[in-house]
């Protein structure tokens, strides 16, 4: 009989962004299990990588001023990072950008239009005149109808969570440009998931015993409720394009390519790909968070049943609830949470992460992370229970035993505990198999504690027990160190090492359980801790540090009352494309300025210094990130610069335009400090913010702030007219 092929897969976690400890619940997850498949010896490929379409990457670029393209390149890094320090290893690693997806999904759309899948549809859609664009649901924000909140996105309110069609949103408007928006008809194309859906009933019936309790429940409801056809096309530029007639100026919805990134990042690393995703037998087992379920159980699905091409359809789904942090959401805006590349710097193993994860794995409802908890979990249970075991047999061998291991005959005691241990590793495989993490691990900490308990009872330090006993003690406890080891592999494969490591013998798999190898006579070698306890003062620090309860809030309030710093500000180079004059000051220009990606109004008090033939096509230096303001009934979003003072032949004061020598759309740096520009910029500054803050002025002709020289792509910027003054 051919081997079953297994693929483990882990959601694809969007690229726009740090990962935070709860959206690594599925990634560690898939690592366990695909380990412990392996460790099993069977035959199994893991997949994990980076969801990089879709509109939250467009419009961070948008706001960082750099292209999709690098933000997803500079995350991508980040994320890779993580996950290497979570000791996650899955054998294919990659991107849903790559060229490798493309095709797939192109060459599945074009199977799914072959068989009749697709339609086409026109749907009233937001369009901002002045960015001259179609606006995708998340380009657009309003105050929701529900709560009042005025930042609500197009599609869903972040503060209530409503799901909302575009009629709830009030007062429209332009996400990049916070201008007023139209409705207009846009054309789409529709997945016919209606014409899918006993298939996919189909599969639910077949499979649903392999999917935890909350993809099931929401797939019943998804399917009862009856399926709709799905828009599968965006108004965006950063994705995968349509080939369609009529399209060219669409790409897929980061949903349709996405899930078929599993099989593209299967493809970039593997030529035998097709013979994984296209054989009905390979058992797909799939992990994520809860808000991914209909996209694994309904529409992927729904996509390769529609291509009729015979791919692997899921089998297994693994859904974890929320993993929360002190009580509340992640939100790396607010320092709220712990994420990726915090968790890297602080000098506590991977491993302790791997256990708390899995110890804490929100699979029925939603769990907490707290510092209190986590300090309560490494001390008393992986320090005091696992890691102490480990340590106590490794100090005995070497003190009493000259680190060699003992043996004599096994008494009844012993056999009757090596076959409780046995019983609790064949509920750990059960657990295993049916992938109830959590309990799994419990039930290796039970056989710590047995193991404890057994030392304990057999007092290999005693001069009171008879040789015999304390030899027969060590030597099972030898061996149930490395079926210690084994067991806890994937979970924790780093402390699983160092245990072979100390024990000095080869790493083993599953099958080495219980074989008594380690014989009378073997040397083992130097024991070291496997980790160590956090303090109370640390744990207080760490709380500090990642939380904001509400003192902390206080605290971050008052830094920010005490000071912006440079960083705080996007300083753009403008190129003036227009002028007029303001209809009700005779003192105000009104500037249209092309800021590379966007184009701004400004008004400026410059009519008496100015005239508009002298504004017109020069680039200037412009405050992007300041409150929008109406000046006389004229809105003016941003604000530039310009020096006041004395010119170079000491005459009188004049009032010059800082100019830069540099595209429009640059990011203004203080000198020596170019990478700051493409820090993440406060949301908006106060006229008052700017001058209290800031000191900003003209020195020989060239800009500072704060005492910096001021850039733009390699070259500082100047003023003209003024050598010495103050920037206003
Ligand atoms: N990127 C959602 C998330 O990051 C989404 C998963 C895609 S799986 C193909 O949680
Ligand atoms: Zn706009």
């Amino acid at each position: 009989m051919k081997e079953e092929k297994i693929i483990v897969t882990s959601a694809l976690l969007y690229v726009n962004n740090f990962p935070h400890l709860g959206n690594l619940v599925c990634v560690v997850s898939a690592d366990v299990y695909a380990r412990y498949l392996k460790s099993r010896g069977k035959n199994v490929i893991s997949v994990l990588g980076t969801d990089e379409h879709g509109t939250t990457t467009e419009i961070k670029a948008i706001q960082e001023g750099v292209t999709p393209k690098e933000i997803t390149d500079k995350y991508f890094k980040i994320h890779k990072e993580v996950y290497d320090f979570f000791l996650c290893k899955p054998d294919c690693f990659g991107r849903t950008s790559s060229k490798k997806n493309k095709e797939i999904t192109v060459h599945l759309f074009k199977k799914l239009e072959e068989n009749g899948y697709i339609s086409e549809g026109e749907l009233e859609q937001f369009y901002c005149p002045k960015c001259d664009r179609a606006l995708a649901d998340r380009f657009v924000k309003g105050t929701c109808k529900v709560c009042g909140y005025e930042n609500a996105r197009g599609d869903q309110c972040e503060k209530c969570g409503t799901l909302l069609e575009s009629d709830q949103l009030e007062n429209p408007r332009c996400a990049i440009c916070e201008g007023e928006v139209e409705i207009r008809k846009s054309n789409h194309l529709f997945l016919d998931l209606p014409a899918l859906s006993d298939e996919l009933k189909t599969l639910l019936e077949e499979t649903k015993q392999n999917w935890s309790y909350n993809a099931v429940t929401m797939t019943q409801s998804w399917l009862e409720r009856g399926l709709k056809k799905r828009c599968i096309s965006r108004d965006l530029k950063w994705g995968i394009p349509i080939p369609k007639k009529g399209f060219e100026n669409k790409v897929f919805y980061s949903w349709f390519d996405a899930p078929i990134g599993y099989m593209g990042i299967t493809a970039e690393n593997r030529g035998d790909w097709k013979e994984w995703w296209m054989d009905k037998s390979t058992r797909l087992v799939q992990f994520m968070g809860k808000d991914n379920i209909p996209f694994h159980t309904i529409i992927f699905p729904g996509i390769l049943i529609g291509s009729k091409e015979g791919y692997t359809l899921l089998d297994t789904i693994s859904v974890n609830e929320y993993l929360n942090y002190e009580g509340g959401k992640f939100s790396k805006s607010q320092h709220k949470g712990i994420f990726g590349d915090d968790v890297v710097k602080l000098g506590i193993r991977s491993d302790v992460w791997r256990y708390y994860i899995i110890i804490n794995r929100p699979e029925k409802a939603d769990t907490d992370f707290t510092w209190e908890d986590f300090r309560e979990k490494l001390n008393n249970e992986l320090v005091a229970n696992f890691g102490n075991l480990i340590q106590r047999i490794m100090v005995f061998l070497k003190n009493k035993y000259d680190s060699e291991v003992p043996g004599s005959v096994l008494e009844e005691e012993d056999k009757r505990f090596v076959s409780k241990v046995k019983e609790h590793a064949e509920k750990v495989e059960e657990l295993f198999d049916r992938i109830q993490l959590k309990a799994s691990l419990k039930e290796i900490m039970k056989i710590a504690r047995l193991g404890n308990q057994y030392m304990q009872e057999n007092k290999p330090w005693s001069d009171d027990v008879p040789q015999r006993r304390k030899d027969a003690a060590m030597n099972v406890l030898a061996n149930l160190a490395k079926d210690l080891a084994i067991l806890v592999n994937p979970i924790m494969p780093g402390a699983s090492k160092d245990i072979f490591k100390q024990l000095n013998v080869p790493e083993q798999d599953w099958d080495a359980l219980f074989d008594m190898s380690i014989k009378k006579g073997h040397k083992v070698g130097e024991a070291t801790p496997l980790f160590s306890k956090m303090s109370d003062e640390q744990m207080k620090e760490f709380k500090a540090r990642f939380s904001q309860s509400s003192k902390d809030r206080k605290e971050v309030k008052e830094q920010e009352k005490k000071g912006l710093d440079f960083s705080d500000l996007d300083l753009r180079v403008g190129h003036i494309k227009d002028v007029e004059e303001h209809p009700n000051a005779d003192k105000l220009w009104v500037l249209k300025v092309d800021l590379g990606r966007e184009e701004r109004q400004l008004v400026a008090g410059l009519r008496k210094e100015y005239t508009s033939d002298e504004l017109k096509g020069k680039n200037i230096v412009v405050v992007r990130n300041l409150k929008p303001a109406k000046l006389r009934v004229i809105k003016s979003q941003g604000m530039l610069l310009a020096g006041e003072g004395k010119p170079l032949d000491d005459g009188k004061e004049q009032v010059g335009l800082i100019l830069a020598n540099a595209e429009s759309g640059s990011p203004v740096y203080q000198e020596g400090k170019e990478e700051s520009a493409k820090a993440a910029k406060k949301k908006t500054v106060t006229i008052d913010e700017l001058f209290d803050n800031f000191k900003m002025e003209v020195k020989q002709g060239m800009a500072y702030i704060n005492g910096k020289k001021l850039f733009a792509d390699g070259k500082p910027l100047k003023c003209e007219r003024v050598a010495e003054g103050k920037i206003r």
